[in-house]
C-alpha cells in the first residue's frame, strides 16, 4: 500500500486531548485541589499561593470521602485513553493523508500535565498538532484555562516555531455528539414501561458557573443550551425538558436553577419519572457518580421521584468515538485554525493571558 509506505517515517499528527483531569487515587486529592485553587485563569484569590494551600487542605477530607464512594479515584484518564485510542484508529482509516494519528493527553490539574504531553510530542518529533478540547461547550474556566496553560507551555518549551498548531475549541452541536447523547437518552427511556415513559421528563444538568463569569460574557451557558436544543430536536421533542446547573460552592451567586432545587420543586409537583442527563462532560466524573447518583438520587427517591434515572456518560461509546474522529477530520479537511468564536474575548475580559493566547493560536496560520 503506497499510502502506508509513504507515512512510515513521518512523525505522527498529534491530537492533543485537553481536559481538567481528576485525582486517580485518594492520595492525589490534595494535589488536585491545590492545583485547582491555584489556577488564576479559573479564579483570583487574595494571597493565592497561601490561600490555595489552605482551602485545598480544608476541603481534602470531604472530597476524599466522595472519591472513596465512587471507587477510590477519578476514571477520567482511563476513559480519555480509551477514547483517544479508538479515535486514532478511526482517523487513520478516514484520513490517511495525515496518518499516523496519535493522541496525547493534557490535563490541567493532574498528570499527565500539559508539560508532560508536550515533552512526549517533542520526543516523537511532532510537527503538526491539533488541540482538541474535550469540553463540548466553551468556558473560560475550562477550555480557556487549558489553552492558556498550553500557550505558556508551548512558549516555554520553544514549540511555537517548529510545530503547526490548530485548535478545536468547541463542538456543542456536532451531529455525532448530538446523536451519541440522544441514543444514550433513548436507552435510558427504554427502561421505563410505556406508561411511565409517557409521563417522563428530561432534566439536563451541567456544571454551574459563578454569575460574575456569566456576566463577563462567558459563552458556556448559551452553548450548553444549544446542545440541549439539538438533542431535543433529535428526540422530536418527545419529552418535556429543563436545563439545570449543578455543583455550586461557596457564598457567591451562581447560575441557576440549581439541579437540586429543580429536583425538590418537581417532586413537590408530583413528578415521578425524571431522566437526568449530564450534558457538559463526556466521561464519568465525580459530579455524576457522586452528586447525581449518590446525593441527588437518594434525595429524589425520598421525595417520591420513584422513577429517577441517570443517563450513562459517553465514555467509550462507539457513536461518540466515531464523532471524535469526524470532528478532527472535518477540522483538518477545512484547514481550520480556530473556530470563528475563538478570537473574540469576553466583552468584560481583563486577562492579559487570554489576549496573548488568542493571538498565538490565531496568528499561527495553518
Ligand atoms: C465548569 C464544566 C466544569 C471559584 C469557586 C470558589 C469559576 C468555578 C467553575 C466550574 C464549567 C463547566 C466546570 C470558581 C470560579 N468556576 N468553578 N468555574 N466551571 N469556581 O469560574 Cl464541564
Amino acid at each position: 500500500m503506497s499510502t502506508a509506505n509513504q507515512n512510515v517515517n513521518r512523525p505522527p499528527t498529534a491530537v492533543l486531548l485537553t481536559n481538567m483531569g481528576g485525582p486517580a487515587t485518594l492520595d492525589d486529592v490534595h494535589n488536585f485541589l491545590h492545583n485547582l485553587f491555584s489556577d488564576r485563569d479559573l479564579m483570583q484569590l487574595p494571597f493565592q499561593n497561601y490561600l490555595s494551600k489552605f482551602i485545598a487542605y480544608r476541603r481534602t477530607p470531604k472530597i476524599k470521602e466522595q472519591y472513596a464512594a465512587i471507587g477510590g479515584g477519578s476514571p477520567i484518564l482511563h476513559w480519555t485513553r480509551k477514547q483517544g485510542q479508538a479515535m486514532e484508529k478511526i482517523l487513520d482509516k478516514i484520513r490517511p493523508e495525515t496518518a499516523p494519528h496519535k493522541h496525547y493527553i493534557a490535563f490541567r490539574y493532574v498528570e499527565p500535565y500539559t508539560s508532560t504531553a508536550l515533552e512526549q510530542m517533542k520526543a516523537d518529533g511532532v510537527e503538526r498538532a491539533v488541540v482538541f478540547t474535550q469540553y463540548p461547550q466553551y468556558s473560560c474556566s475550562t477550555t480557556g484555562s487549558s489553552l492558556n496553560e498550553l500557550y505558556r507551555g508551548v512558549s516555554e518549551m520553544g514549540m511555537d516555531k517548529n510545530v503547526r498548531w490548530s485548535i478545536i475549541d468547541r463542538w456543542p452541536t456536532h451531529p455525532g455528539f448530538i446523536e451519541a447523547t440522544a441514543k444514550k437518552i433513548e436507552a435510558k427511556m427504554a427502561e421505563y414501561t410505556p406508561e411511565e415513559r409517557e409521563t417522563a421528563l428530561i432534566m439536563f444538568s451541567a456544571h454551574s458557573l459563578p454569575m460574575s463569569v456569566v456576566n463577563r460574557g462567558d459563552p458556556y451557558p448559551a452553548e450548553v443550551a444549544a446542545t440541549v436544543d439539538h438533542v431535543m430536536k433529535r428526540l422530536d421533542n418527545k419529552y418535556p425538558h429543563r436545563l439545570c446547573w449543578q455543583s455550586q460552592v461557596g457564598p457567591m451567586p451562581w447560575l441557576g436553577p440549581q439541579t437540586v432545587d429543580a429536583i425538590r420543586g418537581l417532586a413537590a409537583k408530583g413528578q415521578k419519572n425524571v431522566v437526568v442527563v449530564p450534558i457538559a462532560f463526556t466521561s464519568d466524573h465525580i459530579e455524576t457518580l457522586f452528586e447525581l447518583d449518590h446525593e441527588y438520587g437518594k434525595e429524589a427517591k425520598e421525595l417520591g421521584i420513584s422513577g429517577w434515572k441517570r443517563v450513562d456518560a459517553l465514555n467509550d461509546d462507539e457513536t461518540f468515538t466515531q464523532a471524535m474522529a469526524d470532528i478532527v477530520k472535518e477540522h483538518l479537511d477545512k484547514n481550520e485554525v480556530t473556530s470563528n468564536q475563538w478570537p473574540l474575548r469576553c466583552p468584560d475580559c481583563e486577562s492579559d493571558v487570554c489576549e496573548e493566547t488568542r493571538e498565538f493560536f490565531t496568528d499561527n496560520k495553518s
